[in-house]
């Protein structure tokens, strides 16, 4: 007997409900629909949940034993007991001779999974690693510094109750990043009284939907921003009853924002002036702005600056802590939370130096922190759900970079680029095979959390992440039966005896660390239905209750003790999904440092009051490519099998009709593109979206799949082959890959 499971999807950070159907082999996913119980997608799906069958069945190289590199260079399959005890041995004796330290640890989760990763801090503390990083810090890590700064609180846009929806260098119609976007998008582009701004150089299915579509040169953003946030102050537009009661450092701002250049810094960016001060004003007038910026200015010049500026624009027209604008969140884990150190402060990585931001050392100086003769190199790295050689800028340097290790562990479900560098691969349980969750938890006022229960049953050989991290935690004998005792005594009790003793653990910081593993194996076994990895929710929902009690009891889970354990309870049985707090917009203001907003980042106003003109780029580079667009069919390298995608399979160069009519370019015409980093070909698509001069390539192409028989197949080009590491932000480190000189040259067939 098969019925419709509830599961999600784990494709992008919206996880919508999907309930999927076996076939009767048991394993293959017959039918996939939108689960309409879940609280936050509400049987909402796009085109890609429905072909997440490729993910769990398809042509992706799949591994299903621990793998262990020989001297020749090949693979040869081991068992756990031997791969468990050789990795701990090996790392043990990295940390004896250069210090745990020079082990870095790198990933932990990606769209759909975070809770194998959430174990992994107790493996870090019982090898002495200390150093950690993932995609977030290629990414958002600027974003999270400004908003620590400014706020000391993450914060996200309610898009859906907005007026106006404002969106910078994003593409929600194909990369979503809130609930429904593509049904949201339509209600607003159908509603007269809302209105919608996109500011991205390619005419995208968003920009097709809104109201002022500011089609700007690309990486001009920081001088078009900045000529928003002055025609708001020129035009009256600010709100200066709510910055006198809300905000801090206002005139200082103020007084950089009137020397902007309006007219100079729109034709820097090449958008009619009065398109420009037409969209400010009608941002101006709403009642309330959402705002949403994105990889095409987080991967992009000036992009911690940026994420300042965007910033100003809301908040100087009040758009904070109110419906459809934007507000601070609560959540099962401290997402997005940074200490907001100023410039200088705070620590470092310890071979470049770098800043460390939400405790993530950048993305792009990883290999900086390798390939060196520094003592305090990093040695070895363990590589947990991430495929750091295709995702991370320079491809081949990140090879390079593994090569040098002394050790490269990685836990994947499959044989990835990654993972092919590997001294070990440890083969994890998919998504759909275990307890899975995801801390992408940004809603509001009613905030959710999913727990999925497994959908199928691991083959033989795999584990998941928890058990694989109790093992090495074990394994380094740091934690044993008789650390395991009193809690299994205590639980014999009951759960509040459990409670008691598990807080007199945590006061012993070296086992506070082991945390995660002490409730996998004492409170884990016992869960219903083999829940283990649910184990260290129990805390998690404590420490919300802690934190956000009221939030909690309005979800209706009551106060102190027991709301935890009403709130745990609630999470192991709510198989669609669950609301864990609801809030009213106000709150937020009681999550801000001190109750407000500060305006005045002094270093970061300092860059927009002396802005330089751009530098055109050397005649040998006409081009601007943007490599890593997201499309109907990408998916980071989550899917590996090339099936899955339905159109675009060879993932075309995009580019402006009328640059490939000068070259006499046709679809599908093969085109070398050349960076200053590497060359590639790859067929162009031309069409009239893009803007002459820049070219666009998708993300999550580039993949090798191995089939059993040997023959391997990679479809289409991995953008990192063609991005250099040190093309970043002077802040935040984060990498301009929406940004890299190119040239074009016509390939003869
Ligand atoms: N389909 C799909 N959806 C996804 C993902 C996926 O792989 N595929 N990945 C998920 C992940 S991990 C993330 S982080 C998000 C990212 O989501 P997005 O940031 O929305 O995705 P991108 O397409 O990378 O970039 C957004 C837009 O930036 C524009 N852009 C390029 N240069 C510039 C510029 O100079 N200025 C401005 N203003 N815009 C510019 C591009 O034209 C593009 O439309 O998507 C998530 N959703
Ligand atoms: N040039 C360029 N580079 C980019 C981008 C870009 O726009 N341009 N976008 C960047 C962005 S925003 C992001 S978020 C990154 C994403 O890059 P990464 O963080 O490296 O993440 P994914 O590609 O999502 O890879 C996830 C890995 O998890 C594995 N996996 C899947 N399920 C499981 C599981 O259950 N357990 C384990 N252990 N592993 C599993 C998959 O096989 C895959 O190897 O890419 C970045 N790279
Ligand atoms: S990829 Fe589509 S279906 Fe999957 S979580 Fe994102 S929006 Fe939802
Ligand atoms: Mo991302």
């Amino acid at each position: 007997m098969t019925e419709w499971q509830p599961t999600a999807c784990i494709l992008c950070e919206c996880n919508c409900g999907i309930q999927v159907l076996l076939g009767a082999d048991g394993r293959s996913f017959e039918k996939i629909r939108g689960d309409k119980l879940h609280p936050a997608s509400a049987g909402y799906t796009c085109n890609k949940a429905l072909r997440l069958d490729h993910y769990q069945n398809g042509r992706t190289g799949r591994v299903t034993a621990p793998l262990r590199r020989r001297a020749d260079g090949e693979f040869e399959e081991i068992d756990w007991e031997t791969a468990i005890s050789e990795i701990a041995a090996r790392m043990q004796e990295i940390g004896l001779r250069y210090g745990g330290e020079s082990i870095f640890y790198y990933g932990g989760g990606g769209q759909g999974n975070h809770l194998g990763g959430a174990y992994a801090p107790a493996t870090m503390a019982a090898f002495g690693m200390k150093y950690r990083s993932s995609a977030l810090a290629q990414e958002k890590t600027g974003d999270f510094w400004v908003g620590a700064r400014m706020a000391g609180h993450p914060m996200r846009a309610d898009v859906e109750h907005a007026e106006v929806a404002f969106f910078i260098g994003k593409n929600p119609y194909q990369s979503h990043g809130f609930p429904r976007a593509r049904t949201v998008l339509k209600e607003i582009a159908k509603d007269p009284g809302r209105s919608m701004i996109v500011l991205d150089p390619v005419r995208t299915e968003t920009a097709e939907l809104a109201d002022f579509h500011l089609q700007l040169r690309p990486g001009t953003d920081v001088y078009l921003l900045s000529a928003m946030a002055a025609i708001l102050v020129r035009d009256n537009l600010i709100d200066e009853h709510w910055l006198a009661e809300h905000a801090m450092g206002v005139e200082e701002v103020l007084t950089v924002l009137r020397a902007v250049p309006i007219e100079k810094y729109c034709g820097i960016a090449d958008v009619d002036l009065e398109l420009v001060t037409a969209a400010t004003h009608r941002l101006g007038a709403a009642a309330s702005v959402a705002a949403l910026e994105d990889l095409g200015v987080q991967m992009n010049r000036y992009s911690t600056v940026v994420s300042y500026v965007e910033k100003l624009v809301w908040l100087l027209t009040g758009n904070l802590g109110k419906p459809g604008t934007q507000y601070a969140f609560t959540g099962m884990a401290a997402l997005g939370h940074d200490r907001g150190h100023p410039a200088g402060e705070g620590p470092r990585s310890p071979v470049a130096g770098a800043p460390i931001i939400s405790g993530l050392v950048p993305c792009t100086v990883i290999t900086e922190e390798i390939l060196t003769e520094h003592p305090a190199r990093y040695r070895a790295m363990f590589v947990e759900s991430s495929n750091p050689v295709h995702s991370l800028a320079d491809s081949a340097r990140m090879r390079a970079a593994l090569q040098a290790l002394e050790l490269v562990v990685v836990v994947d479900v499959a044989m990835t680029e990654t993972a092919r560098l590997a001294d070990y691969v440890l083969p994890a349980a998919t998504q759909f095979e275990k307890y899975e969750a995801t801390f992408f938890n940004f809603d509001f006022p009613r905030n959710i959390f999913h727990l999925r229960h497994p959908v199928l049953p691991a083959p033989a050989g795999v584990l998941p992440e928890p058990e694989i991290h109790a093992r090495l935690v074990e394994a380094a004998g740091v934690l044993s039966e008789d650390d395991y005792a009193p809690l299994r005594a205590a639980l014999a009790q009951g759960r509040e005896a459990f409670a008691m003793t598990f807080l007199g653990i945590l006061a012993d910081p070296r086992k506070s660390k082991l945390a995660p593993v002490l409730l996998y194996r004492t409170l884990g076994p016992t869960l219903p239905e083999g829940a283990a990895a649910a184990a260290l929710l129990w805390a998690a929902a404590y420490n919300l209750v802690r934190k956000f009690p009221e939030s909690v009891e309005r979800a209706g889970y009551g106060t102190g003790l027991a709301a935890g354990e009403r709130l745990f309870d609630a999470i192991l049985a709510g198989k669609h999904g669950i609301v864990i707090t609801e809030d009213d917009y106000e709150v937020t203001w009681s999550r801000l440092r001190d109750n407000k907003i500060q305006l005045h980042l002094g270093d970061l106003l300092e860059v927009v009051a002396t802005l330089p003109e751009p530098a055109d780029e050397p005649g040998e580079w006409p081009f601007v490519l943007s490599a890593g667009e997201r499309r109907a069919f990408t998916a980071n390298t989550i899917v590996r099998d090339p099936a899955w995608r339905k159109r675009d399979g060879a993932g075309t160069l995009r580019m402006s009709s009328t640059d490939a009519e000068r070259l006499g370019l046709h679809p599908g015409d093969l085109v070398r593109v050349t960076t200053r980093r590497g060359s590639t070909e790859v067929p162009v698509e031309p069409t009239d979206r893009m803007r002459p001069g820049h070219l666009s390539l998708p993300n999550g192409f580039g993949l090798s799949v191995t089939d059993a028989d040997g023959t391997t197949v990679t479809t289409g080009v991995a953008p990192n082959e063609l991005t250099e590491f040190d093309s970043r932000d002077e802040w935040a480190g984060t990498p301009w890959h929406k940004y890299v000189p190119a040239r074009l040259d016509t390939v003869n067939a």
